[in-house]
């Protein structure tokens, strides 16, 4: 008879195990890095420019000197000295540190004071004069190509205009061919606007370079500590093991905590040059104003169809307006990141993609917010599309997706761009969503609806999104291949610690790995502590990002946890006094084949590791793995939204919001749907209530919470999640990735919604975010509006 545990009970896979590490943060036990003190800690404040272009003439800091308690003011010439007044980016360009020559944007970081306390800091920032030469400043990327336009990145040697990358991928001749023989071509143009990931806890770091040892430990709000720190390695050039980075508890990082900072960088010259440790930790506005923004990108493509729906070809452009440094925190050698990964759902048999990226004077970024490096814009681009071709064919936009998903039986699919999808059920998702929103029964609805003066609308946004990066041979990171990793330590009784490359912000890999390694091992996760995040402690890898942690580090503490079972599993026949052939695992334990009752468990082989091993075995169990995906794992996700739209003001209510995700096996399936929760709130708030944007002279509207706008629970609507699990079948439990679908594949289930809802009115588009107003003006003149 069977004496397997019963895993769920355990907490292995499928449990909806509560997050362990909640405990510390509903009492207010978290430790992030502002809690941080250290002994004769000062602290860092940074002075910003307040002009968007300008030559700097002079900065006087005399004034910043005198006041007392002030330590150091560190100016861009002194970093100079050093070799720090610029730093690479890991898109491979340079970003200042501390402007010298010129400032390219608003917010830009300009000089520095560290003092006894913040305040006094604050006082000597403001006592700073800086004299500045304005420039016109640059706010798009028409304005940047404008054969006139003043040169931005004049310090780059050879650079003679505003571009900075040009990309294109696919095949144009064949998807020419393709159009050529269409019946109908679709064409839709939009902008994504910038967002901003605007985690709860600011950017902050405090640095801690100790002169007698040598030694530098930061303490900072980083996604990848172990980046950091072969960065600062090379950067500094300090040597690598003198190196300690701690990313503590992350208060949200959504891909704005990937990039190197100035203000890291600037924390760590400041206590190497006072020989103290320094504090930084950046406010709101700086964090709104500096640090990476997401999106803003200008989309203009069409669509090759046949008139019973098939599609033939797609073919788009892509203008990325990069703000003044070209530093996209992704680690692919595509220079769009993964903007192809557009229509991987569908079977497009031939598509091309050029994109172009500018500088402007506005602040740097691209970061991944909740994406994977640029594929929100492309499957928001992809979906907008969908739904107008679906328009202009006169059919009914699920009708148009059930044609055109890839079937079942397709897998693995190649797409035109070359990616490699690994499995799904597109058709059952879709039809799920269907049944759950009741389509049928809504569009009669909304037909009589209209009759009397309701626009009501229904949207659709079906999507896969490639996560994981990477395999080694497509993705690095300064050279670094995309691996990751994860060590495990089973202790005498039983109990574990576990330790992985990745790096947690609020996702719960505290509760969820513990999860795998109970349902490799049968250790109850309760009995198995989990550790991330300190570069002394944890093993080499490459942190956490575009949902990369399941696939990746999660395969690696399923492989570590399989390397401490092979191990006990000699134990075991060794305990059991029979050959290792004759012993069987179920949950747990080893059994006797043929003899179930006879057996040992997990945790009497870990004693035995440490007491009781066979001669010539190594003691102890533990061990390590690094894991390299063979592919990206592909989740898919449908997501559908009903709207009614106030046409006497333009507000639009969601009615009802219907999410079926895929993201294969599910460790842990109410962090799961916490997940797409989370993901679907920030997607309804880019749709309809977020942009940053900057006016003429450069200044940035947006940079703050009066105008940058987070949803509350009071106006985010309620989300209906349903699911479908097609296992990923090259990662070692099945799971794929899951933290930023919902917030990739939302935007365009509201925005097709409203679209819906007025399409009568013959507009096509409307830009995000889709402001009463807006709305209001497209029925109002019946025309698009951008
Ligand atoms: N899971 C499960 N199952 C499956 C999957 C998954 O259970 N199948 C879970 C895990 O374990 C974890 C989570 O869930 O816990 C998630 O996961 P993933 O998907 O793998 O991811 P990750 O890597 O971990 O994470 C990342 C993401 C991102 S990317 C983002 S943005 C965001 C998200 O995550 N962020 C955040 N979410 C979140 N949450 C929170 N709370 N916080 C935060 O911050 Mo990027 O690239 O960075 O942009």
């Amino acid at each position: 008879m069977s004496q397997a545990l019963d895993e769920v009970k355990i907490g292995g896979l499928g449990a909806s195990r509560q997050r362990v590490e909640d405990a510390r943060f509903i009492r207010g036990r978290g430790n992030y890095v502002d809690d941080i003190v250290l002994p004769g800690m000062l602290h860092m404040e940074i002075l910003r420019s307040p002009l968007a272009h300008a030559r700097i003439k002079s900065i006087d800091t005399s004034k910043a000197w005198a006041i007392p308690g002030v330590r150091l003011v560190l100016t861009g010439e002194m970093a100079a000295q050093r070799n720090l007044a610029w730093m690479p980016t890991l898109s491979y360009d340079t970003q200042a540190v501390l402007a010298t020559d010129k400032v390219r944007f608003q917010g830009q970081e300009v000089a520095c004071v560290v003092a006894d306390d913040p305040y006094i800091a604050r006082d000597g920032v403001e006592a700073i004069v800086v004299e500045y030469e304005p420039l016109p400043p640059i706010v798009n990327p028409v304005q940047a190509l404008a054969p006139d336009a003043p040169l931005i990145r004049d310090d780059k040697e050879g650079q003679t205009d505003n571009v900075c990358y040009r990309w294109e991928v696919g095949d144009a001749e064949a998807t020419e061919r393709a159009f050529a023989e269409a019946d109908v071509v679709s064409k839709l143009k939009l902008h994504y606007p910038r967002s901003h990931p605007s985690p709860i806890e600011c950017c902050g770091s405090v640095a801690d370079y100790n002169s007698a040892t040598g030694k530098l430990t930061v303490y900072m709000t980083t996604q990848a500590p172990h980046i950091i720190r072969a960065a600062v390695a090379l950067v500094a050039e300090l040597p690598e093991h003198m190196i300690r980075i701690i990313s503590p508890d992350i208060g949200g990082g959504f891909g704005n905590k990937v990039p190197v900072y100035p203000g890291y960088v600037c924390s760590i010259l400041c206590s190497i040059l006072t020989g103290r440790p320094v504090k930084w930790i950046e406010d709101k506005t700086g964090n709104l104003v500096s640090t990476g923004f997401g999106r803003d990108m200008y989309l203009t493509g069409e669509m090759a169809l046949r008139a019973d729906g098939k599609i033939l070809a797609v073919r788009f452009h892509a203008d990325t307006d990069q703000g003044a440094f070209f530093s996209d925190a992704q680690p692919s050698k595509f220079k769009v990141g993964l903007l192809h990964s557009a229509f991987a759902c569908y079977d497009v048999p031939h598509g091309h993609i050029t994109a172009q990226g500018t500088y402007t004077n506005k602040a740097p970024g691209g970061v991944a917010y909740r994406c994977s490096f640029r594929v929100t814009e492309a499957m928001f681009f992809q979906e907008r599309m969908v739904q107008a071709a679906a328009d202009d064919l006169g059919m009914d936009q699920a009708e148009f997706r059930r044609i055109n998903l890839r079937e079942d039986d397709s897998f693995p699919a190649r797409t035109p761009f070359g990616f490699l999808v690994d499995s799904g059920q597109y058709a059952k998702c879709l039809q799920m969503g269907l049944d759950a929103i009741g389509y049928e029964d809504f569009k009669r609805e909304q037909a009589e609806a209209r009759k009397r003066g309701r626009y009501l609308g229904i949207g659709i946004s079906t999507m896969t999104e490639p996560l994981g990066a990477g395999n080694s041979r497509e993705y690095d990171i300064l050279g670094i291949k995309m691996f990751d990793s994860a060590e495990l330590r089973v202790h005498p009784t039983g109990k574990a610690i576990l330790r992985t490359g990745a790096k947690t912000q609020g996702q719960g890999h505290e509760t969820t790995w513990a999860q795998i390694v109970s349902h490799e091992l049968g250790i109850p996760a309760d009995d198995i502590v989990v550790e991330e995040g300190d570069t002394d402690h944890a093993p080499f890898g490459m942190g956490t990002y575009a949902s990369r942690s399941t696939p990746v580090a999660g395969a690696a503490v399923s492989m570590v946890s399989r390397k401490i079972r092979a191990k006990a599993r000699k134990l075991a026949a060794h305990l059991l006094e029979v050959s290792e052939e004759d012993v069987e695992w179920e949950l747990g334990r080893f059994y006797v084949r043929g003899a179930q009752s006879r057996g040992v468990t997990i945790q009497e082989c870990a004693m035995a590791a440490y007491t009781n091993m066979p001669d010539g075995m190594e003691p102890g169990l533990e061990n390590n793995a690094y894991y390299d995906p063979p592919n990206l794992t592909w989740p898919f996700a449908c997501y559908i939204a009903t709207v009614e739209i106030d046409p006497e003001t333009g507000v639009w209510d969601v009615l009802r919001l219907v999410a079926v995700d895929d993201c294969g096996v599910r460790i842990n399936p109410m962090v799961v749907e916490g997940q797409i929760t989370g993901g679907l709130t920030e997607a309804y708030a880019m749709s309809n209530m977020q942009f940053q944007t900057y006016d003429a002279e450069g200044n940035i509207v947006g940079g703050n919470y009066m105008d940058y706008l987070l949803p509350t629970a009071w106006e985010t609507p309620g989300f209906e999640l349903h699911e479908v699990v097609t296992p990923c079948p090259h990662h070692p439990i099945g799971a794929k990735g899951v933290g930023e679908c919902a917030a990739v594949g939302g935007p365009a289930a509201f925005v097709n919604a409203v679209m819906n809802a007025i399409g009568h009115t013959g507009v096509r588009n409307i830009d995000m975010p889709l402001l009463p107003d807006r709305v209001w003006d497209a029925i109002r003149t019946g025309k698009d509006i951008s």
